[in-house]
């Protein structure tokens, strides 16, 4: 395959209500969409990235930057172009894992539709189907925290995750175990809100069978979520600290974490993701396929990584509604609390041409 040049596509997508975490309140989705065209045909991936480094130090300008300026040149002239060959491509080039795990998702998206394999075939799916997580925001108070997690039930999802940061964790916790029961798969996502010193505080989380805490100390504190382990009864799972599967193995190896929430766009691309499946599935290790409100482009590869058998526990791979009132595919629905792997080619799934036109503030072309 030979690059022909990508297509920016700037969009902003109105969330269906407010996103509240640790750092911060998001009201839109602010991401890229990638049209990569190629000799073989055109692919289209995603770009994970906020609009600032709140989450993680990339954000969406830099990434179109890097993108523009560095990444797609770095394609540009090659003949011998496939999915695979995209990240080793890029290595010259540190960091900006989520703008090369965009490039890769396109150009693996290209390659397989021109073959007529689908992304479930390649990354090596096992299920058709897999069971939905929620993820559910810092809310203004219990009342309405409860509303919205039996809302969340109701439509079908099997596993609740709450938002939590110091001042809002045990007795959220404690509410929904006493609203809904000790049967509903529950876990607390921190986003590094805490430090060594709130031990004892997260230890009070320990009699609610949490499934898990997701990354409790900051991203670069894989020796202090090790000590942190040995400090609490509930599993630790690590989110932003894990950007390979080097990093993966190393935590592992120092007790740091317990289960791994995998992320494409975190760890540059699904290829490096599905390495991060593979070490995890050696050691015993659950992972579930964490989310970064994507549209159904990312949505759709998610779910097809999701389905593979290491992926034991539900991910955050939710319906299409949970965020936006319109997607810019077809929607992802809800049945029976799982979703759909799509099977077609490459991603399965494309951009509706009219939603994306409307939700696209910009695009560029950036020559291969
Ligand atoms: C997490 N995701 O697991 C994140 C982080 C996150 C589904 O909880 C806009 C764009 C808002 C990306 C909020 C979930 C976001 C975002 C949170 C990512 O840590
Ligand atoms: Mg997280």
């Amino acid at each position: 395959m030979k690059l022909e040049g990508v297509e920016i596509h700037h969009v902003s997508l109105p969330l269906v209500g407010p996103f509240r975490t640790s750092f911060g309140t998001q009201t839109t989705r602010d991401l890229l969409v990638l049209r990569v065209v190629t000799d073989v045909g055109e692919g289209w991936g995603e770009c994970v990235t906020m609009p600032s480094p709140l989450y993680s130090a990339e954000y969406t300008e830099g990434a179109a930057d890097v993108l523009r300026r560095f990444l797609v040149p770095a394609l540009a002239g090659r003949s011998d172009l496939d999915g695979a060959a995209v990240l080793p491509a890029l290595a010259a080039v540190k960091g900006h894992r989520m703008a090369k795990a965009a490039l890769e998702m396109g150009v693996l998206d290209a390659e397989l539709r021109a073959a007529g394999r689908s992304f479930a075939r390649e990354l090596g799916a096992v299920h058709d189907r897999v069971p939905c997580g929620v993820s559910v925001g810092i809310m203004d108070s219990i009342p309405e925290l409860l509303d919205a997690v039996g809302g969340y039930l109701d439509e079908g999802y099997l596993r609740i995750k709450l938002k939590i940061e110091p001042g809002w964790d045990v007795e959220p916790v404690r509410a929904v175990r006493e609203r809904f029961g000790d049967g509903v798969l529950l876990q607390v996502d921190a986003n590094t809100a805490y430090t060594l010193g709130d031990a004892a505080q997260l230890a009070r989380l320990d009699p609610f069978d949490l499934l898990l805490v997701e990354q409790p100390l900051e991203e670069e504190d894989v020796l202090g979520h090790a000590d942190l382990a040995k400090l609490v009864r509930t599993p630790i799972c690590l989110d932003e600290s894990i950007t390979s599967a080097r990093d993966a193995a190393a935590a592992i190896r120092l007790g740091a974490c317990s289960v791994v929430n995998v992320k494409p766009g975190r760890v540059g691309g699904y290829l490096e993701a599905r390495r991060i499946h593979d070490v995890a599935a050696a050691h015993g290790v659950p992972v579930w396929c964490g989310g970064m409100l994507e549209t159904g482009l990312g949505r759709a590869a998610n779910v097809a990584l999701a389905a593979l058998p290491g992926f034991t526990l539900p991910g955050d791979t939710s319906a299409s509604g949970r965020y936006y009132r319109e997607d810019i595919t077809e929607p992802f629905v809800l049945a029976d609390g799982h979703l759909a792997v799509p099977q077609g080619p490459g991603l399965g799934v494309l951009p509706v041409p009219e939603r994306l036109a409307v939700v696209t503030t910009r695009t560029e072309w950036v020559p291969g």
